[in-house]
């Protein structure tokens, strides 16, 4: 015997349709609340497309050599500074002539201040170098000054609305690298203060800082969002060859 597919009942009793009407009411309440948050995680996505994106730009410029003397050495070495903490300054030894390696790596760590043709270098100043512009970075502090746009079509409304950018500025200064100036607190209290030194002067680590801005009319991509990486003079270990 076929089973019976619908079962004969009373038309809807009046209590179900009020409560259907009460649950659709409190539906449309909310929806433009649901319809304004759907709005402002788009933002929020936008926004971290460009946080990633910035951050992109970051391991970009910290895959490049530390300093410009750092790309033409026969192998990079760790550079001399001018006004670096003192402790990390090249202690002496003896191997095949004498040599400076920075203090507290082992002696044959390749951490040379002397490349094997007998030359020092110098760290560079802040930017690019002799006879180098847009498209020929090959240091990490080319990049100072510099930045990349993510643009928005002007004619269509896209994800960064019509014609807005976010801008990513780079930034890339040397950084006082003395550690006594780190611990300023006292006791169990440790005040971080980076101070940033003024060229010509070299030091022991370079600051990249990476700083998000948009000028998009939307509140929400308004913000300023920073990013900062330190690079620091350790010259390059050399590969052994094949
Ligand atoms: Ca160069
Ligand atoms: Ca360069
Ligand atoms: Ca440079």
């Amino acid at each position: 015997m076929q089973e019976k597919l619908h079962t004969l009942r009373p038309a809807v009793a009046m209590i179900e349709l009020i409560f259907a009407l009460v649950v659709m009411g409190i539906v449309m309440m909310s929806a433009p609340q649901l319809i304004s948050t759907a709005g402002k995680s788009g933002y929020v996505a936008i926004q971290q497309e460009g946080i990633n994106e910035a951050a992109t730009q970051m391991s970009i410029m910290m895959d490049y050599a530390w300093d410009e003397n750092d790309t033409n050495a026969s192998h990079a070495t760790v550079l001399n500074v001018s006004n670096g903490d003192s402790e990390l300054d090249g202690t002496t030894f003896s191997l095949g002539g004498l040599k400076k390696r920075r203090a507290g790596t082992p002696e044959l760590s390749y951490r040379l201040y002397k490349s094997y043709d007998g030359k020092e270098f110098n760290a560079s100043a802040i930017g690019l170098d002799a006879g180098e512009g847009v498209g020929s970075e090959d240091d990490i502090d080319d990049f100072n000054g510099t930045s990349v746009n993510l643009s928005g079509a002007t004619t269509t409304k896209d994800y960064i609305e019509k014609g807005g950018s976010i801008n990513i500025a780079r930034t890339v200064n040397y950084m006082d690298d003395k550690a006594t100036n780190y611990f300023t607190g006292g006791g169990d209290t440790l005040i971080y203060t980076p101070t940033f030194v003024k060229t010509p002067a070299t030091t022991n680590i370079k600051r990249l800082q990476v700083t998000l801005t948009s000028t998009s009319g939307v509140n929400e991509l308004k913000k300023t969002i920073t990013l900062h990486a330190f690079s620091c003079n350790i010259g390059t270990y050399k590969l052994k060859e094949k």
